[in-house]
């Protein structure tokens, strides 16, 4: 019996690998959130900035609260199942009047995982529309196989290797309209991209990248995980402590490590590496 989502909604996602708008919180409550973080972001730049964005929840209590946000955790759980753990998340700011775009491209292609049978929860602090600079998705894409990549490194493309999707029929491409508060999911393997923010305000976007069951395993590189729901999860690797509060020393030590993995992992092979 799903938690949160109509069979009807379980089954939209599974035929079009995405899922948007779901209802997380208020738009006051996100806006709650959102002060909290761009408090801890103004503190503590060092710890959050374009190039210092993935594995933000280790190094912030109020991100710790969103990974573990019942409502999120619910959904996630009624597409996944009850046993799963968080990978990393990515925090995707496009600052006002900014060039930053994300090209069309599938997440697993350089995750280097067993399988791809993962989700990944969007969640909009700011608003999320086509002049912030929105998420779009090509429903459906989640289906066929991995496509090729071409790694551009385009300098205003905010993907780590500016990988590239080429001959995507964007005619069907659909875009996720979010209200702060409002989450999208995507399925690892789904086609998307986003466009550059044309507004005058921040578009802020925080990717909970991605929630995994157990038997999905890393086979390129190791990284280390949060368990979030369920019983030993992941015996077999380095398990994350959840900060106690912002910068708590045993948490920032385990983000250290699991930044550095993420990388080697996301460019395995690359010959070129970028900062983020
Ligand atoms: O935030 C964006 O514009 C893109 C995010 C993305 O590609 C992702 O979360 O997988």
């Amino acid at each position: 019996m799903p938690k949160v989502l109509s069979q009807e909604q379980i089954e939209n996602y599974k035929e079009q690998g995405f899922l948007s708008p779901i209802d997380v919180m208020s738009e006051d409550e996100a806006v709650h959130y959102r002060q909290r973080f761009e408090r801890a972001e103004s503190q503590y730049p060092e710890h959050a900035h374009a190039e210092k964005r993935n594995n933000i929840h280790l190094s912030f209590a109020c991100l710790d609260e969103l990974v573990h946000h019942p409502r999120i955790l619910d959904v996630v759980e009624d597409l996944i199942g009850a046993n799963f753990s968080l990978w990393a998340t990515v925090m995707f700011i496009k600052e006002p009047s900014t060039p930053h775009y994300v090209s069309w491209h599938q997440d697993a292609t350089y995750m280097g995982m067993n399988k791809n049978n993962f989700v990944t929860p969007w969640l909009a602090l700011s608003p999320s529309n086509r002049e912030t600079g929105c998420m779009s998705m090509i429903p459906g894409t989640h289906r066929a196989a991995i496509q090729p990549h071409d790694d551009t490194y385009a300098e205003d493309n905010i993907l780590t290797r500016g990988q590239v999707v080429r001959d995507v029929d964007e005619s069907r491409a659909v875009d996720l309209i979010l209200r702060p508060g409002q989450m999208s999911l995507h399925h690892a393997e789904i086609i998307h991209g986003s466009q550059a923010n044309t507004s005058k305000q921040r578009r802020i976007g925080f990717a909970m990248q991605s929630f995994m069951p157990p038997d999905v395993h890393q086979v390129v590189g190791k990284n280390c995980w949060l368990d979030i729901r369920g019983e030993n999860l992941r015996q077999d690797s380095l398990s994350l402590h959840r900060p106690k509060n912002d910068l708590d020393p045993v948490a920032l030590e385990g983000r250290d490590i699991a930044d550095a993995n993420l990388a080697d992992i996301l460019y395995h092979g690359a010959k070129t590496k970028r900062g983020y």
